[in-house]
C-alpha cells in the first residue's frame, strides 16, 4: 500500500527545492539535507499549535514521536469500517480486520530485513518484548552462576526484567562499563563474555546520550561463546537503518509510538529457530492449537507468543507508520536529524554553564545536559513557558545518572520535523533560564 499523495512524506531533490523559510541553516548543512521540512511538517497535525501563546516546539521525540495523518486516519478508518475480532471469524469484517493485521508483519519483516513474518510477534512495546524474553527464553536457559550482560546506559526496561531474572535463578548481571563520552567499553565487554554467558541485551540508540552501539560487533562476539544477542531498539527503529540479519542478531524489541505509530502497540522480533524453542510467554485465547484439562498444545510462532486479543487497531496505525517512513527518503531525513543534532550540540553546548552528557563519536538524535546551579526540572519548565516540549528526569536511566554524577539531565530530542528555528529557539530559552536564576 502507498500512502495517500497528501500525505506522504516529502523529500525534496535539490537544495534550491527547500522550503522558502530560510531557517537559518549554515550552506553547507542546507546542501547537505535536501529534505523539504515545512511540507513534512503538514503531515502532522500536532505541530500546528500554539502553547502558552507560543508556537508548540516539540523537542521530546526519544519520549513518544508524534504521529502523520496517515497514522491517526488508518486508526479510525479501522474503527469505523472493519472492526472486528481476529483470526476467529468466519465474517466479513472478521476476515478484513485480520487480513490487515496479518498483512502488517510482512511490511515490518521487510522494514527490519527479517527473513519470515512468523519472526514479527506483535506486543505492547519494547518493555513486554524484552520481558517476555527474558520470562520466556531467559527462564529456560539461565541457571544457578550462569550469566546476563547489559550495559550501563540501559534504559530500565533493560535492566530490570533481567535483574527479575537472575534473582530468581541465582545467576549473575553484568554491566558493561562506559567511558566519559558515553562509549561502552568494547575491551571490557570482550572480557566479559565466558562460557557461563548465557544472554547479551544491549540497547542500539542510547535514549539518554544518543549514543549508537556497536550491535553488529557485540553479537558476533556474543555469538562466538554460544549466548543469545537481544537488542533494545526502542530509539534506533526510529532513526537507523535496522537490518536484523545483518546485524546478526537473535531479538529486536522496539515500540510503535517511537516510530510516529500509536501507543500501546510494538514488536519482538526474533529468529525463528529461537522463538520456536522457546516455552509461550503467556497462556490465553489465540496462542493455542488445542486445550483440554489433560493437555493443552500451543500455536505455532508467532501466534504462541500473541495470548488474547491484541491492540488491533495499534497494530494497524503501525502498518500506516511503516508505510509513511517507506515513502520517505530516509536517507535524507536522517541527514536532516544530523544536522539538527549537530545545530543543537553548536547552539546549547555555547550556554554558559553547560555541560553536555554524551559526547560520543557514533551519535544520533539526543543532546543531554547540565545547567550549572540549575535542576533540570526548572530548565523543562521554564521551556516549556516559551512552549518548548523538552524531557527533565532521569529519562528512565538511574544507574547511567549515577555514572555521571547527576540526579537528572535535559534531554532535546529532535526528530525529522524539527527545523533549526526551533533548535535555536531552545538556545534562546536557555538564555533565559539563565537570566531569572542569575
Ligand atoms: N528502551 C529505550 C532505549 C527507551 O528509550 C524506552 C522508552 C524504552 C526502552 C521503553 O519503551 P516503551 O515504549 O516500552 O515504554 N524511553 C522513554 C524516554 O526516553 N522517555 O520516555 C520514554
Amino acid at each position: 500500500m502507498t500512502a495517500p499523495k497528501s500525505s506522504s512524506p516529502a523529500a525534496s531533490t535539490s537544495p534550491k527545492a527547500a522550503s522558502p523559510r530560510a531557517d537559518h541553516a549554515p550552506a553547507a548543512v542546507t546542501a547537505a539535507t535536501a529534505f523539504d521540512v515545512e511540507r513534512v511538517r503538514q503531515d502532522f497535525p500536532i505541530l500546528h499549535q500554539t502553547v502558552h501563546g507560543k508556537p508548540l516546539v516539540y523537542l521530546d521525540n526519544a519520549a513518544t514521536t508524534q504521529k502523520p495523518r496517515a497514522v491517526i486516519d488508518a486508526t479510525s478508518r479501522f474503527y469505523e469500517r472493519d472492526n472486528s475480532n481476529i483470526h476467529r471469524g468466519l465474517h466479513a469484517l472478521s476476515e478484513r480486520a485480520t487480513a490487515s493485521y496479518e498483512g502488517v508483519r510482512e511490511k515490518l519483516r521487510r522494514f527490519i530485513g527479517a527473513e519470515l513474518p512468523s519472526e514479527i510477534v506483535f506486543t505492547r512495546g519494547t518493555t513486554e518484548g524484552i520481558n517476555l524474553v527474558a520470562q520466556s527464553l531467559g527462564r529456560a536457559m539461565v541457571g544457578v552462576g550462569d550469566e546476563v550482560v547489559i550495559s550501563t546506559m540501559e534504559h530500565h526496561s533493560n535492566i530490570v526484567p533481567w535483574q527479575m531474572l537472575c534473582e530468581e535463578k541465582g545467576a549473575v548481571l553484568k554491566i558493561v562499563p562506559i567511558n566519559d563520552a558515553g562509549e561502552l567499553l568494547f575491551d571490557e565487554y570482550e572480557r566479559m563474555l565466558g562460557p557461563r554467558t548465557k544472554l547479551v541485551s544491549i540497547v542500539h540508540l542510547s535514549n539518554s546520550l544518543g549514543t549508537i552501539n556497536p550491535v553488529k560487533r557485540m553479537a558476533e562476539a556474543a555469538h562466538a561463546h554460544g549466548a543469545a544477542v537481544v537488542v533494545d531498539g526502542a530509539q534506533a527503529i526510529a532513526h537507523l537503518p535496522v537490518d536484523v540479519r545483518d546485524l546478526g542478531v537473535d531479538f529486536y524489541a522496539f515500540s510503535a509510538h517511537k516510530m510516529y505509530g500509536p501507543t500501546g502497540t510494538g514488536v519482538l522480533y526474533g529468529r525463528q529457530a529461537r522463538l520456536e524453542a522457546m516455552p509461550p510467554y503467556q497462556g490465553g485465547g489465540d496462542m493455542i492449537s488445542s486445550v483440554s484439562f489433560a493437555k493443552t498444545t500451543y500455536n505455532k510462532v508467532p501466534h504462541k507468543f500473541e495470548a488474547g486479543t491484541p491492540n488491533i487497531a495499534g497494530v494497524i496505525g503501525l502498518g500506516a507508520a511503516v508505510d509513511y517512513l517507506s515513502a520517505m527518503d530516509r536517507a535524507a531525513a536522517s541527514a536532516h536529524e544530523r544536522a539538527l543534532m549537530a545545530r543543537a550540540t553548536e547552539v546549547l553546548g555555547a550556554v554558559p554553564g553547560v555541560r553536555l552528557i554524551g559526547t560520543a563519536r557514533e551519535k544520533s538524535s539526543v543532546v543531554a545536559f547540565e545547567l550549572a546551579g540549575v535542576h533540570p526540572h526548572d530548565v523543562g519548565s521554564i521551556l516549556d513557558q516559551e512552549g518548548i516540549a523538552v524531557r527533565a528526569g532521569h529519562h528512565c536511566t538511574q544507574p547511567l545518572m549515577a555514572r555521571y554524577q547527576v540526579p537528572a539531565t535535559t534531554r532535546v530530542s529532535p526528530a525529522f520535523y524539527n527545523t533549526f528555528t526551533e533548535i535555536d529557539a531552545v538556545g534562546r530559552g536557555l538564555h533565559r533560564v539563565i537570566e531569572m536564576f542569575r
